[in-house]
């Protein structure tokens, strides 16, 4: 039976993927990090999931985590992941993000000792790393022009994951996913608080949605389908970096007519207003990745569309609302 180590397990991607993996029989441990953190209590609802504790941010605390779980495999989604939060806490995301990236990278080397490929590595790149867009669609050889603390972060991680590959010969790979949401996806990430809003708005529970940029485009894929490519990438011979996308992009506004709509509303014009806290600093204003590697290499391709994922968060946030005020 493999064994998996995930870091950021309590996230949304975390808690996808180590359902995925216990499913496959593997043997899975998730890093959680703090002290009397309520995410914790999520996970120890995950039959068979193995807690360690530790933070990005401390490299004894990850030699401990990975000598204790001896792993197979390592999925590094620790992260402080919201882009808006990075200009306000730039070194704090600079010290998570991406120095993080290389302590779990370094924990994983010295745990590998004279075989440097004995655990497979996989790092949470992301499409932020393009940020002003210097070719579209984007794939795996676009040039990176991030555009947030969050976004250089993750390109120094990124770099660091493919240096310590030519360097010691880890296999270690990274997955420059696309925007990927879900009934899990944190409030504070777009999609979830347009979906939230509907269900409460529906339900008499709020008036309105305060928005930042309605003009950005994103290509949005569900995290589900996601989680399976990165373990797709971890089964490889060989270790390399895959864009993970659907090939298509949607504007805020068709976000906004997908998930009134599916609440009954066409017209959303009174139910959102404009405030311009929400607005970035530097914006990222077209993602639109190209997956071609992955789907011939990995045969990996996202199931579940745009339209289908924002209906079901919004059926998922309207159970929820509905429950919360009973
Ligand atoms: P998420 O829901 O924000 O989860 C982030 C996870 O990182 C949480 O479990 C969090 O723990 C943990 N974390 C934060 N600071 C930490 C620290 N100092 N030490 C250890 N763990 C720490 O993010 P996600 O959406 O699941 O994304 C997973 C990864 O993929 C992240 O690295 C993200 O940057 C990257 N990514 C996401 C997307 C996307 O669209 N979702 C796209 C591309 C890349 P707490 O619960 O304790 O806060
Ligand atoms: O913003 C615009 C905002 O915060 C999407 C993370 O998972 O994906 C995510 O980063 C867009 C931006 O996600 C609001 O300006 C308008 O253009 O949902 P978001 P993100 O910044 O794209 C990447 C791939 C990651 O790697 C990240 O970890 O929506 N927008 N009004 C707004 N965004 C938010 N959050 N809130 C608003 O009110």
């Amino acid at each position: 039976m493999p064994t998996a180590l995930i870091t950021g397990v309590t996230g949304q991607d975390g808690l996808y993927l180590s359902e995925l993996l216990l499913a496959k029989g593997y043997e899975v441990y998730g890093l959680v990090r703090g002290q009397n953190n309520p995410k914790v209590e999520i996970v120890r609802g995950i039959p068979g999931l193995k807690l360690l504790f530790g933070d990005l941010t401390d490299l004894s605390s990850l030699l401990r985590a990975v000598h204790t779980a001896r792993p197979d495999e390592i999925y590094n989604l620790g992260a402080i992941s919201y882009v808006a939060y990075s200009w306000e806490n730039a070194r704090l995301t600079s010290d998570v993000t991406g120095m993080g990236v290389l302590n779990m990278l370094e924990a994983t080397r010295l745990y590998c000792g004279d075989d440097p490929a004995k655990v497979r590595f996989y790092q949470a790149s992301s499409s932020e790393m393009f940020g002003k867009v210097q070719e579209v669609p984007q794939r795996e050889s676009t040039l990176l022009w991030p555009r947030s603390p969050y976004g250089v972060a993750k390109v120094f991680g990124h770099y660091m994951t493919i240096n310590y590959r030519e360097s010691y010969g880890m296999h270690a790979s990274s997955g420059i996913l696309f925007n990927h949401e879900s009934p899990r996806r944190g409030p504070e990430f777009v999609t979830r608080k347009v979906t939230r809003a509907v269900a409460r708005i529906t339900l008499g529970l709020q008036e309105k949605v305060e928005l930042g940029n309605l003009d950005a485009r994103r290509d949005w894929g569900f995290a589900g389908d996601y989680v399976e490519a990165m373990w797709l990438m971890l089964q490889q011979e060989t270790a390399d970096d895959y864009v993970i996308s659907t090939g298509e992009t949607h504007s805020i506004r068709e976000l906004l007519d997908v998930a009134f709509a599916h609440a009954g509303i066409d017209d959303w014009s009174s139910y959102v207003a404009l405030n311009p806290a929400y607005l970035r600093p530097a914006e990222v204003d077209l993602l639109i990745g190209d997956c071609s590697k992955a789907r011939e290499t990995l045969g990996w391709r996202p199931k579940v569309g745009f339209e289908e994922m924002i209906r079901m968060m919004v059926d998922a946030d309207l159970a929820e609302q509905r429950t919360l005020g009973v």
